[in-house]
């Protein structure tokens, strides 16, 4: 073929990848996006409630700023020059802030605080005050912070919200951290067993020891033997974890629900002689493991 016949051949072939391209669309565009917001609507209006039930049950927490009609609202927070604590507050959907909280796992609320790139992470429990408001001091790092709220407002559902801060100051972005099972905290070591597996509930074991020694006497820490958190890479979707019944170590279950392919990164809270300790670890599933080759 002649070159000019072959452009030719192109465009055409263009023309037609582009005309079937747009069929597809029309026909599905409109019914193939089922964000969270959509199912909730649809939800409402009675006709699909159990398929779109379950489907809302299983959508990772964290990523949404208001779900299911309740909202988070930062009211002040910390920045490059000043050190004021963070305040935040949640509304209903009766349009009052919230002001009774269910205790899970012995507190009424738990605030993930990290940086979006993952180089900070903390765990921390803010004050409630009697109207309502939230507020705890944090030294935040400069950068993009998550904040991530799980709660249970009384008679209301469990939640997991989320809400970036931006905060100045030197910034350099940290590089992708490489696959780790184990971790080093002071004189301790923590390795973690079990794999991640999409869609299923994943059993992961920690395993703690100090000097090479195996920890018998762990303290209860939030009502377990250890606290473990699990964010997704990539938009810090925050995963359902439940602790396993355990004696005081070394080994400490856990059930992780993984939503999808990709690398996870776990931390493990874990107190010891009147100090608590956190571990962290990049966990990727299967197909996730070579996520960062390139
Ligand atoms: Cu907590």
């Amino acid at each position: 073929m002649t070159t000019p016949v072959k452009l030719v051949g192109f465009l055409l072939a263009l023309v037609v990848v582009f005309v079937v391209a747009r069929g597809v669309g029309a026909v599905t565009g409109p019914v193939a996006e089922p964000t969270e917001s959509m199912a909730h609507e649809v939800t409402g209006e009675g006709e699909h409630d159990d398929t779109h039930e379950a489907e809302v049950a299983h959508a990772p927490g964290g990523l949404q700023v208001s779900d299911q009609g309740y909202t988070l609202r930062v009211l002040s927070a910390p920045d490059a020059t000043s050190d004021r604590p963070l305040r935040f507050e949640v509304f209903g959907p009766d349009g009052h802030r919230v002001q009774v909280y269910d205790l899970v796992h012995e507190r009424p609320l738990h605030l993930v605080v990290v940086n979006r790139d993952l180089s900070s992470y903390d765990h921390v429990h803010p004050e409630l005050s009697d109207d309502g408001v939230w507020s705890i001091d944090l030294d935040l790092s400069p950068g993009i912070t998550r904040l991530i709220a799980d709660f249970t407002p009384r008679q209301g559902p469990e939640l997991v919200l989320g809400t970036d801060l931006a905060v100045g100051g030197d910034y350099e972005p940290a590089p992708p951290a490489p696959v780790a099972r184990t971790a080093t905290v002071g004189t301790y070591d923590v390795g973690l067993t079990g794999d991640l597996v999409p869609g299923e509930s994943s059993p992961v074991t920690l395993t703690v020891t100090r000097d090479g020694e195996p920890v018998t006497d762990l303290q209860p820490h939030l009502g377990a033997y250890g606290h473990l958190v699990a964010l997704r890479e990539g938009d810090l979707a925050y995963l359902h974890v439940h602790p396993e019944e355990s004696g005081a170590g070394p080994e400490v279950p856990f059930l992780a629900e993984v939503p999808s392919e990709g690398r996870y990164r776990l931390f493990l809270d874990f107190r010891h002689g009147g100090v608590v300790r956190t571990a962290e670890f990049v966990v990727p599933t299967d197909a996730g493991e070579g996520g960062h080759e390139h």
